[in-house]
């Protein structure tokens, strides 16, 4: 085990013995974490009447840093620096409806389907479907390009999705909300001619919140927010570590996750599996 992996679960034992959540974010794309794209994009929160359905596919290696057995608990977006935004909204506002549901991705960005519901992998949750209320201030304004804005306030989920690898799918569909036309703002975004749109991500909408089909959209700047598992090989999440544990590591192994390195080494191989046997012997 590497110093560096040592640390990682020192760090997670002692949070959870001191019954707290190990929670970390992950932002896709990946060089948006400290650089902010120059593009934004509107429709995630529009008001009503314009609703909305959005999917963002997420490829794998966008994913390496969350852990298998990660439970997502929350997503955020931030608005566009330089475009002349106030901080938002000056009072809290509500959407009528807002739903996101979470899947392991059934295609890659690169074979995404305009098809939202080919996208959604079997293990589709919904992870919140709820009326929504953006607090006043949510998100902070005031960046000036290259810099970035703060993100905005936290959607948290009422249900968590368990992360066992591979691609992500996400689709948010939302009803609008009642703060009025114009009173919305652009998100930062990707457009489909920028690195990684159409490879690493993708994105896709339509009108209304029961779309079936979208067309190709801007990939909104995102932050999902995870906690680790609380015990090192439980990879699916119920606090148990057992069998089934070890089908979502050779999964992982099989599919070549970067999950899978766990010997962080760079490679997958039978030294990873040795790896996630002493694992599965650590008690929780
Ligand atoms: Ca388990
Ligand atoms: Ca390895």
């Amino acid at each position: 085990m590497s110093m560096r992996q040592c640390g990682m679960w020192a760090l997670v034992a002692t949070a959870a013995s001191a019954g707290m959540t190990y929670a970390q974010s992950v932002t896709f794309p990946s060089e948006s974490q400290g650089q902010g794209a120059t593009t934004g994009v509107n429709g995630i929160m529009n008001a009503a009447p314009n609703a909305f359905t959005y999917q963002m596919i997420i490829g794998a290696g966008e994913l390496r840093e969350v852990p298998l057995g990660a439970r997502v608990t929350g997503i955020r977006w931030r608005q566009l620096a330089d475009s002349g935004q106030t901080t938002w909204p000056s009072e809290a506002i509500s959407m009528y409806s807002f739903s996101i549901e979470l899947s392991t991705s059934a295609r890659s960005p690169s074979h995404a389907s305009l098809l939202f519901h080919e996208n959604e992998g079997a293990d589709v949750l919904v992870v919140l479907d709820q009326p929504l209320t953006i607090p006043a201030n949510a998100f902070p304004a005031g960046a000036v390009a290259p810099g970035i804005n703060n993100w905005g306030f936290p959607v948290a989920f009422s249900r968590q999705f368990v992360y066992t690898g591979g691609p992500l799918c996400a689709t948010v569909r939302q009803s609008g909300h009642n703060g009025g036309i114009g009173n919305e703002r652009f998100f930062e975004a990707i457009t489909p001619v920028q690195a990684g749109w159409g490879t690493r991500f993708t994105a896709l909408s339509g009108p209304g919140t029961d779309a079936t089909r979208g067309t190709w959209l801007y990939l909104a700047v995102t932050n999902l927010i995870y906690a680790h598992p609380t015990c090192p090989a439980d990879f699916n999440g119920d606090d148990v570590v057992d069998f089934a544990d070890l089908l979502v590591y050779l999964n992982a192994y099989n599919a070549g996750y970067p999950q899978a390195d766990l010997n962080e080494d760079g490679i997958i191989d039978f030294s990873d599996l040795l790896e996630f046997f002493n694992l599965f012997n650590t008690p929780c």
